[in-house]
């Protein structure tokens, strides 16, 4: 018979689904009615969980898997799983480490650049026929150029060294904070947030959210200034959001380039309405080759957990 596998978000690879439905019985939750009394009824059996990065897993329900023995996370990011309590069951949490660090970092620099050349809103009066009704090259406001602004990154980790490393090829000073300096880094390290968003002319968040909720706040951005932008393609819950929506629509930072938020899918309404602004839908990871290499990691997690073995990249084991 073949092993039980909860899964809680879909994968868009049919490569990996296919091998999947090869080597397990999957359960969709996502495709449930009712999946509360689906757990109820199947959860004894599961013997792995897939998740994605921003679901994760709550304690309550890896409570009601008595027989798990693997979360494969198909993202970096385990904010959302509750790591003590699996550490605690010596439950193995793998992530997919590295296999987005380059779609990541290239979203960022493209909503860096989409945002401060006003990319977005100059397609829509393109689209729009407004070129055509206004062809004066008045109508469009001067952009900001990128080649060469500082960049200030927070988290220097796998991410936030593939995006210092794309902005020094664009001829930007890179600065980062983190936990501590890095001595394996060629970057300036500025410890306080507030500080390296001054001396910023752009501020990318690519930090983990475990313990950094809220920490770009109404003083960070006031730091960061009218003539600054803000990058965020970590976790929306890193910012506070009414801060800053009210720091853009009152002009007290120049611009953002969001591929996260707070309250996902939900964005708040008045950014919707702000040119400055330019907006992804979580897919900094979503390309075919990276998600590709994440299902094929998330495959063998389960593998090796499933034959008595460690994941290679368990994070709680
Ligand atoms: C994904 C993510 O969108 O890696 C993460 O932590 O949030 C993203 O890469 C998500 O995990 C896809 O399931």
């Amino acid at each position: 018979m073949k092993p039980d596998i909860l899964q809680l978000n879909p994968i868009l690879v049919p490569v990996i689904n296919d091998q999947l439905n090869a080597l397990y019985t999957v359960h969709r939750l996502y495709e449930q009615a009712a999946p509360d009394a689906y757990l109820r009824e199947h959860g004894a059996k599961m013997r792995g969980v897939i998740t994605g990065g921003h679901t994760g897993i709550s304690k309550a329900m890896m409570e009601q898997l008595p027989a798990l023995q693997i979360v494969a996370v198909n993202g970096v990011g385990t904010d959302a799983v509750d790591l003590a309590y699996a550490r605690a069951r010596g439950l193995p949490v793998a992530a997919t480490l590295g296999a987005l660090t380059e779609d990541v970092a290239d979203l960022a620099i493209g909503l860096l650049i989409a945002t401060c050349r006003d990319i977005c809103t100059v397609d829509r009066f393109v689209r729009g026929g407004e070129w055509v009704r206004r062809p004066q090259p008045s109508a469009i406001r001067l952009a900001r150029r990128f080649s060469g602004m500082r960049v200030g990154i927070v988290g220097m980790g796998r991410v936030g060294r593939a995006i210092a490393i794309r902005a020094a090829g664009f001829g930007c000073p890179v600065a980062y904070t983190d936990l501590r300096a890095m001595t394996d880094v060629p970057w300036t390290y500025i410890a306080d947030l507030k500080e390296l968003a001054r001396s910023s002319d752009a501020l990318v968040l690519a930090a983990a959210a475990d313990k950094a909720e809220g920490i770009v706040d109404a003083a960070v951005l006031d730091a960061l200034g009218p003539d600054g932008f803000l990058v965020n393609i970590a976790r929306g819950r890193l910012v506070n959001e009414p801060d800053l929506v009210a720091a853009l629509t009152s002009g007290r930072i120049a611009g953002a380039g969001l591929d996260v938020f707070a309250d996902e899918p939900h964005v708040p309404p008045a950014l919707l309405a702000l040119d400055n602004v330019v907006c992804q839908a979580h897919r900094a990871s979503a390309t075919h080759e990276t998600r590709k290499a994440m299902g094929e990691m998330v495959l063998a997690a389960i593998a090796q957990a499933l034959a008595g073995e460690r994941p290679a990249m368990s994070l709680t084991t």
